[in-house]
């Protein structure tokens, strides 16, 4: 990698935390959160991946220590290493390449924002985001927006919706952008706590993420950023993410372009554990391990039957199943 006018053999003044909060190809931009001072930093050498399977290599949210060299004028950061991360947010490709690819790193809380209609989103992509925030031990809470155009039949759907996750074990809000109902609570959560209180929007495009944004705070505008980024998915350029301040101290990362959402090693004879409600009642299948698929006396398909586990889920489940066993 040639760092032009930035290479530099000055000795080491200066070692630091800071997280990262935007990746522009070739720089990081760093921030000393949760005070908002954004600086550009650089990879020097080589950074041991834990998860070696993913293309990118440092994600938004990743707390970085970095070493300061003086170059004149210019003051260049260097990021020496990724500390350990509190969680992370996965997922593969649905493309040929199949890559993983982490879209932040040490999130506070994961808002999926769904709509029932325009977009209807599928729950294939909905329960493989919800099972990746179980793996991957992330605070998930489901928002179902647009409840401003909803007409009587949609409605009902959204009450079989709001069944089915809520009996999960999911938080539900039910919001609208455009009017401002039900913001509030988003608002009250994201807002500036101890820490640097990290949340991310993240859905199937035309939900209204970055709508939502600017809900919450209007002085934030992500929509700009997106028109740069739809040129550079034009040109077979990665998806960049990005965090912005709130107002209120919080941080927020919007994801744009999402359109599958694949698990990224899960094991198949795992992947029940990452559903809650069978979670809750496997300990009493007679089999162990059981896939809760053909096993007799099985506590998940009793469940099933009870119809204290959805039909919905269970279905996602033996789709999921299916296809990491395939890919195995
Ligand atoms: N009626 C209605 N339209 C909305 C709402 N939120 C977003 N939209 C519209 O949905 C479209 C996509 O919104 P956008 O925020 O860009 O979605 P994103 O792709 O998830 O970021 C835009 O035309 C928004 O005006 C809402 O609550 N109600
Ligand atoms: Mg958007
Ligand atoms: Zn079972």
């Amino acid at each position: 990698m040639d760092f032009g006018q930035f290479t530099i053999f000055a000795p080491m003044e200066k070692s630091s935390v800071a997280t990262v909060v935007k990746h522009t190809g070739s720089h990081y931009l760093l921030s000393h959160l949760p005070e908002w001072d954004p600086f550009p930093s650089v990879i020097r050498g080589r950074i041991r991946l834990r998860d070696s399977s993913a293309t990118n290599p440092i994600a938004v949210g990743d707390k970085v220590r970095y070493t300061l060299h003086d170059s004149g004028d210019d003051a260049l950061a260097t990021i020496e290493e990724i500390l350990p991360r509190t969680n992370y947010l996965i997922r593969r490709s649905v493309n040929l390449s199949r890559q993983a690819h982490i879209i932040a790193a040490n999130l506070d809380r994961v808002f999926l924002i769904v709509t029932i209609e325009f977009p209807e989103v599928k729950p294939a992509f909905v329960d493989r985001f919800l099972v990746t925030c179980e793996a991957y031990n992330i605070k998930v809470v489901l928002v179902i927006n647009k409840v401003d155009i909803y007409d009587r039949f949609a409605l009902e759907q959204m009450e079989i919706f709001k069944s089915i996750y809520s009996g999960a074990g999911y938080d539900i809000m039910e919001v609208s952008a455009i009017t401002g109902e039900g913001i509030e609570p988003i608002r009250e959560l994201c807002k500036g706590k101890d820490g640097d209180n990290v949340s991310l929007f993240s859905g199937v495009s035309g939900v209204g993420k970055s709508s939502l944004i600017r809900a919450i705070d209007p002085t934030l505008d992500p929509k700009i950023r997106e028109i740069s980024q739809a040129h550079l998915q034009g040109r077979h350029t990665t998806t960049f993410y990005e965090m912005y301040p709130l107002q209120s101290g919080g941080f927020i990362i919007d994801t744009p372009g999402i359109r599958g959402f694949g698990l990224v090693d899960i094991e198949p004879h795992e992947l029940s554990t990452y559903f809650p409600e069978m979670l809750r009642v496997m300990d009493n299948c007679k089999f162990m391990p059981c896939t809760h698929t053909h096993e007799p006396d099985c506590a998940v398909k009793e469940a099933l039957e009870e119809g204290s586990i959805s039909y919905e889920r269970y279905n996602s489940y033996l789709g999921m199943l299916e296809e990491e066993t395939k890919y195995r």
